[in-house]
């Protein structure tokens, strides 16, 4: 193969890549050295700032394919019947930064962004059904509890279980976090899901409310603590390298997606406020409707351009897909192109990882901002309305995406409580019904191991108040596990009151 030659970024030919210019070979380097200038300036500014969570991940490309025919419920052409999607996954852990083993216990990122031909739509969810808080105001104080202390900026038991036990709609999300699901073997080896709920819209208008489900078709496996552990340093990045590996070696995952559909007028009187983003909705309310296979066939070439880069947002719907009243779900739309814009830059959507593929030409009166790429031809107008041709909008596209009735003063408040409505319910259904005894006992070493290493008496006695209301049986085994572990500082007196809604 005959090696090209070296040039600068603008292509000229290079003299040597190992030898700085200077004055003699032992006179002072001169400035005018512009690729010596050129190499060191470039490498200063190879790093673009790492996503604020979900910063440690990996991904490939694939094909969706609807194998079901479910357009009575949308419209949306990647999920008509044979219809089949290019598109790009991103797998990712939530609280560690770009360098974290991943295999720390956390929950997975399952972001998924579809290049369909009515434009990109992104499913940014997760490997678990739930989320941990209600409200998306709450998002930054939660994250930085799970994150590092200002003075030490090392990670802190106390900081996680403080802000979990005054925030008991946590619950049901750390219920899944400390079970078995919290540590895949692999991205492989895990399910995905949308968490919120999403509304669905047929050709007719007719509104539906869905949640979506990526059932593995290679079968759930999980990590112990220990193995955990151990490849945490042995090998911190085995979830990348697994994932690329089987891809490179024609071993291709794949996902079968499921949703579930409420009709839209049940979501009134449901038992479960159903845009609660900590509730599920019980499998034998709303059963599993099958949709089509996710398979992922091709590795990125270039993981910084193509995965570092990669920018999901859940802003980004098509016809016949919309949100819901889910107050988290709204506050994302917001941040997401939010962060983009700041961490990738404003034209991130320029890049070709971000570019509609099947969608037809763009049109848009976006123009200008650094690193513009793509531009309209010269006679195409740069305002709207316009008598010369350009792009207008179309006012019957409204019915793609029809929201919902809303009214009333505004307030800041909790959602309304429906029925069944509570704090611990879904979380002791999880731990007495899905999980099984062995998977219990692994739960409750666990849990024992991480409340174990809270140091306040406070924090720690209101700790075992949460499990006690998640399963009486487990927060008087949790009690009696750490009976011998006196906490290390007593801090404020033991209150064992959690907060009400
Ligand atoms: Fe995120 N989230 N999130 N998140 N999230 C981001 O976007 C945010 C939430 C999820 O592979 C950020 O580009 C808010 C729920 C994934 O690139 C940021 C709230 C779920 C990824 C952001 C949430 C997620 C992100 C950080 C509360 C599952 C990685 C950098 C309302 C349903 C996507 C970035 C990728 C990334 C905001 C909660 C999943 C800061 C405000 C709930 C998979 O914009």
């Amino acid at each position: 193969m005959t090696h090209p030659y070296t040039t600068t970024n603008a292509g000229a030919p290079v003299a040597s890549d190992g030898h700085s210019q200077s004055v003699g070979a032992d006179g002072p380097i001169v400035l005018h050295d512009h690729y010596l200038v050129e190499k060191l300036a470039q490498f200063n500014r190879e790093r673009v700032p790492e996503r604020v969570v979900h910063a440690k991940g990996g991904g490939a490309f694939g094909t969706f394919t609807t194998t079901e025919d479910v357009s009575r419920y949308t419209r949306a052409a990647l999920f008509q019947p044979g219809a089949t999607t290019s598109m790009l996954a991103r797998f990712s852990t939530v609280a560690g930064e770009l360098g974290s083993p991943d295999t720390w216990r956390d929950p997975r990122g399952f972001a998924l962004k579809f290049y369909t031909s009515e434009g990109n739509y992104d499913l940014v969810g997760n490997n678990t059904p739930v989320f941990f808080i209600r409200d998306g105001i709450k998002f930054p104080d939660f994250i930085r509890s799970q994150k590092r202390l200002p003075g030490s900026h090392l990670r802190d038991n106390d900081m996680q279980w403080d802000f979990w036990s005054l925030q008991p709609e946590s619950a049901h999300q750390v219920t899944w976090l400390m079970g078995d699901r919290g540590i895949p073997a692999s991205w492989r080896h895990m399910d995905g899901f949308g968490s919120h709920t999403y509304q669905w819209i047929n050709a007719d208008g007719e509104r539906f409310w869905v949640k979506y489900h990526f059932k593995t078709d290679q079968g759930i496996k999980n990590l112990s603590n220990e193995e955990a552990a151990q490849l945490a340093g042995s090998d911190a990045d085995i979830h990348i390298r697994d994932l690329y590996e089987a891809i490179e070696a024609g071993d291709h995952p794949s996902w079968t997606l499921y949703v579930q559909v409420m009709p839209y007028a049940d979501a009134a009187t449901y038992r479960f406020n159903p845009f609660d983003l900590t509730k599920v909705w019980p499998h034998t309310d709303y059963p599993l409707l099958k949709v089509g296979t996710m398979q992922l066939n091709r590795n990125p070439e270039n993981y910084f351009a193509q995965i570092e880069q990669a920018t999901f947002a859940p802003s980004n719907f098509v016809p016949g897909i919309s949100t819901s009243p889910d107050k988290m779900l709204l506050a994302r739309i917001f941040s997401y192109a939010d962060a983009h814009r700041y961490r990738v830059g404003t034209n991130h959507a320029q890049l070709p990882v971000n570019y509609p593929h099947g969608a037809e030409q763009v049109h848009t009166y976006s123009k200008d901002g650094a690193a513009r790429y793509t531009f309209n031809a010269p006679e195409v107008p740069v305002y709207a309305p316009n008598s010369r041709g350009g792009a207008h909008a179309d006012p019957q596209r409204a019915a793609e995406s029809p929201g919902w009735e809303a009214d009333g003063e505004l307030v800041r408040a909790s959602a309304t409580l429906h029925a069944e409505d509570d704090d611990f319910g879904q979380a002791g259904t999880l731990y007495r019904e899905v999980f099984d005894d062995a998977a219990r006992a692994r739960f409750l070493d666990t849990i024992t191991g991480h409340v174990g290493g809270v140091k306040d008496a406070g924090i720690r006695d209101r700790a075992i108040a949460y499990w006690t209301q998640v399963d009486s049986d487990l927060g008087a085994r949790l009690r009696e596990n750490l009976a011998g572990t006196a906490p290390l500082e007593t801090g404020q007196p033991a209150t064992a009151t959690l907060p009400t809604r």
